[in-house]
């Protein structure tokens, strides 16, 4: 037997987003985030195929679109990552956006805006077309918070380190330059997913991580590391890591919305100002602050409506098949 996916790649901001336009599941559910436990029950093979080596990479990353639950809505979208199927993804929304508005994937009921079911809620989408080409998408993300502050943890190499726990649709751990961590330029790609991956463990098994609506999302997943710009004009530079080996090639969406909230809680952000951010390879994008939310949770918790503005490139048509004789046809990671 063989499975065949009709994808459609791209990059935003130098991060991959593979967007499967056909072969995916029909799947079950009144919500995106029911669809994404159906998904992950019983199709997360295709997921792993598709992201995992050899027909994808470390950094890999897509989606799938679904029909709106709401009808007021655009379309449904199902993140499917080497990190598993995210609550919400930032770049992989930039690109999708992108890919499903040029290839017509997408009509929109209002050019120039959609309004996108994720598992993390409803992200608005703001997008400028020029002739064929999306040049711009701008995305108005879920609810983000400070989560926790000053969490201590020990880091094999670097030791004790203080860490903020912040949302922006998936849990961040966030690591600014401090006694023993001089800033990420300071270290390898290498050094920073090894220690990532014993920090996101620790962090996981030391403390408690829970959206405070919806328990579906629990557990921190990434972890950012920050530090010096590389061009002046930007407000600030991150290097996310995530799944077992990645580090994100964009500014990152969800942790750009992580680290607003972060320093809109501190006092260091602002509505009206624009937040620059860097990703590891020098790429932008530029946040703002939508709404300010003063006890948006329960427990009294500020929260901010983050904006986030990028751009993707589509990069080529890609039919993958999935052969049952073929002993890597669900992936592999080494
Ligand atoms: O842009 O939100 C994002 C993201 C999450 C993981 C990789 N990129």
């Amino acid at each position: 037997m063989r499975k065949t996916f009709f994808c459609i790649d791209a990059h935003t901001c130098g991060n991959p987003v593979r967007l499967v336009a056909g072969g995916g599941p029909v799947l079950s559910g009144n919500s995106m985030m029911e669809r994404r436990l159906h998904f992950l029950a019983e199709y997360d093979w295709i997921r792993k195929g598709l992201m995992f080596e050899p027909r994808g990479h470390d950094m890999m990353s897509g989606s799938i679109l679904y029909p709106p639950s709401d009808p007021a809505n655009d379309t449904g979208v199902l993140y499917i990552e080497t990190s598993g199927c995210l609550p919400m993804c930032g770049h992989g929304t930039i690109g999708t956006v992108t890919i499903a508005i040029e290839e017509g994937l997408l009509t929109p009921k209002i050019p120039g805006k959609l309004r996108l079911e994720t598992p993390a809620g409803l992200v608005l989408i703001d997008y400028v077309q020029e002739g064929k080409k999306v040049t711009a998408v701008k995305l108005t993300n879920v609810k983000s918070f400070l989560a926790a502050e000053g969490l201590t943890v020990e880091c094999p190499g670097l030791g004790l380190l203080q860490v903020d726990v912040a949302y922006g649709g998936n849990f961040y751990a966030i690591i600014d330059p401090q006694d023993n961590f001089n800033g990420l330029e300071h270290y390898s790609a290498e050094q920073l997913i090894s220690w990532s991956r014993v920090l996101r463990q620790r962090l996981n098994d030391q403390y408690t991580f829970v959206h405070p609506e919806d328990p579906h999302i629990h557990g921190l997943s990434h972890i950012q590391w920050t530090g010096a710009v590389l061009d002046s004009a930007s407000t600030a530079r991150n290097a996310v890591f995530y799944g077992e080996k990645a580090i994100d090639r964009s500014p990152c969406g969800t942790g750009t919305s992580a680290r607003m909230a972060q320093w809109h809680a501190k006092g260091k952000l602002r509505p009206g100002d624009r937040f620059i951010h860097e990703s590891v390879i020098g790429s932008k994008f530029t946040g703002t602050i939508e709404a300010e939310i003063p006890n948006a949770f329960g427990d009294g918790k500020p929260a901010i409506v983050p904006g986030i503005a990028g751009w993707a490139m589509v990069t080529g048509y890609n039919t993958i098949m999935m052969d049952d004789d073929d002993p890597y046809a669900h992936g592999f990671q080494v």
